[in-house]
C-alpha cells in the first residue's frame, strides 16, 4: 500500500503527533521549545533571500520560530485549513486578521451577538478608520442575503456565540458570502476544531481564542488564525510583523500544543457535564430559560447537530427573579469559580452584562440579545455530581 493510501490518523493522534519526529535530531520524545529572537544566516546572500521570501528558513522570532511554526501546522491540519497563524491573543487573531483585510470604504457584516472587544473593536476601533460595521440576525441567513453590497469584504460571526449561545448556520452564510465576493470569518472559540470545522463546511477563515478551550488550562493566553495559505502570509507579513506586533511567545505555544494534546479528552469531559448540568437547570423552578445545543428544547437543535459533533462545554441561563437572583446565585457559588474566560479545567460562571459584555450599552445588548440577567457556565472537568450539587445550593440561595 502506498503512503497516500493509508488511513489518515485520528483526531487524538495528529494533536499529539502531528509534524515531529521524536527520532530526528535530539530525539526529544517532546517537541523542544525555542527561546531565541534571532536566527542566524550562513551567509549575507542566505539572509537577503530569507528576508525576500525566497528561501525556507526562520529570519527573527516576530515572524516565526520553529515551537509556533509547530502549533501552526497542528492546528491547521485539524481545522481542515491550507495554513495557520499563532497570535498572542483572540483578540490578537482577529485584529492582525481584519487590518490585514479591509481597508477605509470597505463594508463589514457581523453578527448581532459577538464577544464584547471584538464588538469595541469593529465598533468602537475600525469604524473610526472608515469601515463600516452592519450588525445582522446572522441566524436567518435571508438577513445576510438582503445586506449584502459591492462593498461588503467579509462577513464575521461565532457559533454558538458569546454569550447567548445562538448559532449560525456556517454552511449557508459561507455560501451566500462566497457568491457575493465576500470572505467568511468564524469565530470556533467555543467548538474547538474537535466539535466543529467551518472550513470544511465552506469558511474561508477560522479565529479562535487559544486562551480558552485549545490552551485549556487558564494559564495562558493565545490565539490562532487558520485560513489560505497565500492570506496568512500577508497577514504575517503586514498584519502581525508591522501592525499589531501581536506575536506569540514561544513557551506559550508550548503550553498550548499541551493543551491540544489533551483536548479530545477533555472535550469529550466538558461535554459530558455540561449535557447533566444543562438538564438539571432545565428543570429547575428557579431556572426561567437554558440555552444549551445538548436540549431538546434548544430552538437550533438541528443546525446543532448538523455542524457541531457535540454540544460544548458552555451553557447560558436566566434565572427567575432577574439580575438580583442571579447576583445571589453567583455569589452562592463554592466550586465554580466567579470569574470571566472559559474553557479551562476549573468551572466558571460569569455575568455577561456586568462583565465580558460591558462594553456595550444597555441598549446595545438589548440590541444585540444579550439581557441583563442572563449567567454564563463555562462547565469545567471537576465531577460533575460535586457541580451539581454546588449549583443546586446555589439556586436554593438565589
Ligand atoms: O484575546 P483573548 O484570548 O481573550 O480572546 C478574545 C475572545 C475571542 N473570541 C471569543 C469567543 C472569546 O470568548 C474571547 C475572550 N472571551 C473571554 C470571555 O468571554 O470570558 C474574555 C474575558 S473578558
Amino acid at each position: 500500500m502506498s503512503d497516500t493510501a493509508k488511513p489518515r490518523p485520528g483526531f487524538a493522534t495528529r494533536a499529539i503527533h502531528l509534524g515531529h519526529d521524536p527520532y530526528a535530531g535530539t530525539g526529544d520524545v517532546v517537541p523542544p521549545i525555542h527561546v531565541g529572537a534571532t536566527f542566524a544566516f550562513p551567509t549575507v546572500e542566505d539572509g537577503s533571500a530569507r528576508f525576500a521570501g525566497e528561501q525556507a528558513g526562520f529570519v527573527y522570532a516576530r515572524v516565526g520560530n520553529p515551537t509556533t511554526a509547530l502549533l501552526e501546522a497542528r492546528m491547521a491540519d485539524l481545522e481542515g485549513g491550507e495554513a495557520a497563524l499563532a497570535t498572542a491573543s483572540g483578540m490578537g487573531a482577529t485584529t492582525s486578521l481584519l487590518w490585514t483585510l479591509l481597508q477605509a470604504g470597505d463594508e463589514v457584516i457581523a453578527d448581532k451577538t459577538l464577544y464584547g472587544c471584538t464588538f469595541g473593536f469593529f465598533n468602537h476601533g475600525l469604524a473610526r478608520f472608515g469601515v463600516k460595521i452592519t450588525h445582522l440576525d446572522l441566524t436567518d441567513p435571508a438577513n445576510l442575503e438582503a445586506a449584502l453590497s459591492p462593498a461588503t469584504r467579509l462577513v464575521y460571526f461565532e457559533s454558538p456565540a458569546n454569550p447567548n449561545m445562538r448559532l449560525v448556520d456556517i454552511a449557508a452564510i459561507s455560501a451566500i458570502a462566497r457568491k457575493h465576493g465576500a470572505v467568511t470569518v468564524v469565530d470556533n472559540t467555543y467548538c474547538t476544531p474537535y466539535l466543529q470545522r467551518p472550513i470544511e463546511l465552506g469558511a474561508d477563515f477560522v479565529v479562535h481564542s487559544a486562551t480558552k478551550y485549545l490552551g485549556g488550562h487558564g494559564d495562558l493566553l493565545a490565539g490562532v488564525i487558520v485560513g489560505p495559505k497565500e492570506i496568512l502570509d500577508r497577514v504575517r507579513f503586514q498584519g502581525i510583523k508591522d501592525m499589531t506586533g501581536a506575536v506569540l511567545s514561544s513557551q506559550d505555544a508550548h503550553l498550548v500544543l499541551r493543551g491540544l494534546k489533551t483536548l479530545a479528552l477533555r472535550m469529550d469531559r466538558h461535554c459530558q457535564s455540561a449535557q447533566v448540568l444543562a438538564e438539571m437547570l432545565a428543570s429547575h423552578p428557579k431556572v426561567a430559560a437554558v440555552h444549551y445545543p445538548g436540549l431538546a428544547s434548544f430552538p437550533q437543535l438541528a443546525l446543532a447537530k448538523r455542524q457541531m459533533s457535540q454540544p460544548g462545554g458552555m451553557i447560558a441561563f436566566e434565572l427567575k427573579g432577574g439580575i438580583a437572583a442571579g447576583r445571589r446565585f453567583m455569589n452562592a457559588l463554592k466550586i465554580v469559580v466567579r470569574a470571566v474566560s472559559l474553557g479551562s479545567t476549573e468551572s466558571l460562571a460569569q455575568h455577561p452584562a456586568s462583565m465580558t459584555h460591558s462594553f456595550y450599552t444597555p441598549e446595545e445588548r438589548a440590541e444585540h440579545l444579550i439581557s441583563e440577567g442572563l449567567v454564563r457556565l463555562s462547565v469545567g472537568l471537576e465531577d460533575a455530581a460535586d457541580l451539581q450539587a454546588d449549583l443546586e445550593q446555589a439556586l436554593e440561595r438565589a
